[in-house]
């Protein structure tokens, strides 16, 4: 029977980046102190309360769904920022980007009643190949418990290096059961889906902070789901994360500079335009307009090439 890996929250960080490479999933228990588990509840709940059930196919008809948790919810900014969630996606994700984002917040209720959710990569959102790359990675946090009948979140582990076709047999598939401020880390090609709810009268509440890679488009449109009054006040390392940076080359820039000036309050229209270039090719473009005639082309790609060879 198939079964996740569990850590300790004060697991290294490595043992636990060992851990996702190889089964692609992992729960990391008690990540949140009592205190913040409470008023993550609190602040669900009050939110949670007016909010209509989804219909939807894949959303669910006994499943709410709520986002722009960042403008909702204290707690989230610090679970964002987890030094242990940082560390997960700083090995893997800076490898294939410069700086990573919030890929979305989306908390999920899951109501008795919802049958189990079709199994399914997160990563079907970004149609291209790539295999061996994590584009994406999911941390699920548990705001109440997680049982194996209230609807802990349904994972394969290891099937994020199967094949596009291969489907699951029913013993390779387990829950991430875990107590409530435990979190469930799963790739974005991890095979997963919510759980079956078959308890009288218990709802599930889960909160999904995905990141990804900075140069992708975002799930969430988090600029306008969080108002810039309030995303003004956010700790600098969150209003990044929100996508308020530049990906280097140029990728994300507002009027030309970068879009944290709008959180500074700069009257950023028709200034001047600025340069987002890697520092390490900064030397090459100097070389080469040093040397430049009129005549010649400036190949990008050569100079990139020329960089990494
Ligand atoms: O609620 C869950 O446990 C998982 C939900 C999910 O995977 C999704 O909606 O994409
Ligand atoms: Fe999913």
């Amino acid at each position: 029977m198939a079964q996740v890996q569990r850590f300790k929250a004060s697991a290294p960080v490595a043992e636990i980046n060992l851990a996702l490479e190889d089964d692609g999933c992992v729960v990391i228990e008690g990540l949140l102190e009592e205190r913040q588990v409470r008023q993550l509840q609190a602040e669900m709940r009050k939110n949670f309360n007016s909010i209509p059930v989804c219909q939807g196919n894949f959303f669910g008809f006994a499943t709410k769904r709520m986002s722009g948790i960042i403008a909702k919810s204290e707690v989230s900014h610090d679970m964002a920022v987890n030094p242990a969630i940082l560390g997960v996606m700083d090995h893997f994700l800076l490898k294939s980007c410069r700086e990573y984002q919030l890929n979305l917040t989306q908390a999920i209720q899951i109501w008795p009643g919802e049958p189990a959710q079709i199994i399914h990569t997160d990563e079907l959102l970004f149609p291209f190949d790539h295999p061996g790359v994590q584009a994406m990675i999911n941390c699920m946090w548990a705001v109440d418990d997680f049982t194996a009948d209230n609807g802990a979140t349904h994972v394969v582990p290891g099937s994020h290096k199967w094949p596009k076709d291969r489907q699951p047999e029913p013993h390779e598939i387990c829950q991430g059961e875990m107590p409530a401020g435990s979190v469930l880390i799963y790739f974005g090609g991890l095979l997963h889906g919510g759980g079956a709810n078959t308890t009288a009268s218990t709802p599930r509440t889960g909160l999904v902070i995905s990141y990804s890679l900075g140069w992708l488009r975002q799930a969430e449109n988090h600029y306008l789901a969080v108002p810039r009054e309030i995303a003004r006040q956010l700790p600098n390392r969150l209003q990044r994360l929100l996508g308020y940076f530049v990906h280097e080359p140029n990728v994300g820039c507002v009027e030309g500079k970068n879009p944290i000036k709008l959180l500074e309050g700069e009257n950023i229209v028709n200034g001047r335009f600025e340069e987002f270039i890697p520092a390490e090719i900064q030397p090459l473009l100097e070389e080469y307009r040093q040397k430049a005639t009129s005549s010649q082309l400036l190949n990008t790609r050569e100079l990139y090439e020329k960089k990494s060879a």
